[in-house]
């Protein structure tokens, strides 16, 4: 299978996250598509090709032009301003607020985000600019014919909304991804989120649309990032009525009760028929990772790719997450590979 990487989500290395009452390093950390990209070549999976420029005008077309002029501008905003640390937001437009857009670059920050969980640095503009040019990438090549890719994106993108940003996520590269499809003339793309944390950034977008069939399998927001969304009663609305379904597991959950709900997702992307599958992968879902619950093995991730791979649909792989470092090469490719059956 083809990989899609650029060396350009080096730039973007925030210092530190809040978690459980604890300032401590980012888990969203650059070894991490570092690993993976060497687990690659280790198993030979395939050609690694760098990313071509589509430019911002396929990451308008799912973005709010404010939020995009807001990121492209905040770092040197922030620098201005002389301060030792990361850009970090700590205001949010909440129920008791007003919403509307300060001029403060924190202000504005609290604007367009939903977390803290988004550390802006002197290079995150240009990493997510390029994580998305990944996916757009692979989704070429997709549309040129190629039966398979792997976007090996980062920064996430699933949190990611048209206009917040959240969760380790800036640009929605599954969503971009989809878009771009459906403009260049699909008419259904089916998007299977399988990472720990619901999508609730793809769900949002594609929430009142038919053209895109969105699927999750996650931890019960109930006890679980992203807590508000996720909700297995959240079907779609309008127009986009049925074509979003979620499925939520608790915590503690094994390849018996996932494998099952992947059969579930799996059947209602049969039913759809769609032209194209992306699959938003993130393997956070492991049985170590430091900040999920979920218990998959390695060779759970196996099983998983030939699942997906029984679909017999053109499949564009974008990364999400995923922060067991060790394991993050194996458990990412292992799902490649059961894919391609080998
Ligand atoms: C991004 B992706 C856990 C705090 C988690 C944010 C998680 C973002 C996950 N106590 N905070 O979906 O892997
Ligand atoms: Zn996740």
């Amino acid at each position: 299978m083809l990989t899609i990487y650029s060396a350009d989500h080096q730039l973007h290395h925030g210092q530190c996250e809040l978690i459980d009452g604890q300032l401590l390093p980012c888990f969203e950390k650059p070894e991490r598509a570092d690993i993976i990209l060497a687990r690659l070549e280790t198993r030979q999976l395939g050609p690694i090709l760098p990313a071509q420029e589509y430019g911002l005008a396929p990451i308008a077309r799912v973005h709010d032009q404010g939020l995009l002029d807001f990121l492209r501008s905040a770092w040197s905003r922030w620098a201005a301003l002389d301060q030792p640390g990361d850009l970090l937001p700590y205001t949010w437009p909440t129920r008791v607020l007003g919403q509307q857009k300060p001029a403060s670059v924190h202000g504005q920050f609290g604007y367009y985000s939903f977390d803290a969980g988004v550390p802006i640095t002197a290079g995150t503009w240009q990493a997510v600019y390029s994580s998305a040019q990944v996916a757009l990438t692979a989704q070429q090549h997709i549309m040129a014919g190629e039966k398979a890719a792997f976007a090996l994106c980062r920064p996430p993108g699933h949190h990611a909304a048209a206009d917040q940003i959240g969760g380790y996520c800036y640009l929605n590269n599954a969503a971009i991804a989809a878009q771009a499809f459906l403009d260049q003339g699909y008419r259904k793309v089916a998007i299977l989120d399988v990472d720990y944390h619901h999508g609730n950034g793809t769900q949002g977008i594609f929430y009142d649309r038919q053209d895109v069939l969105f699927v999750s399998i996650h931890g019960d927001p109930a006890a679980e990032y992203p807590f508000f969304l996720g909700y297995a009663d959240e079907t779609g609305v309008g127009a986009g009525e049925g074509y979003n379904l979620n499925l939520p597991l608790p915590a503690g959950s094994g390849w018996q009760q996932w494998g099952a709900a992947l059969e579930r997702g799996c059947q209602r992307i049969s039913d759809y028929q769609p032209d194209v599958l992306i699959v938003s992968l993130g393997v956070d879902t492991y049985e170590d990772d430091p900040i999920s619950c979920f218990r998959l093995t390695n060779a759970d991730y196996l099983t998983m790719g030939q699942r997906i791979a029984a679909l017999q649909l053109p499949t564009l792989f974008v990364m999400e997450g995923g922060y067991a470092v060790e394991a993050i090469g194996i458990n990412t490719v292992n799902v490649l590979e059961g894919f391609e059956g080998r």
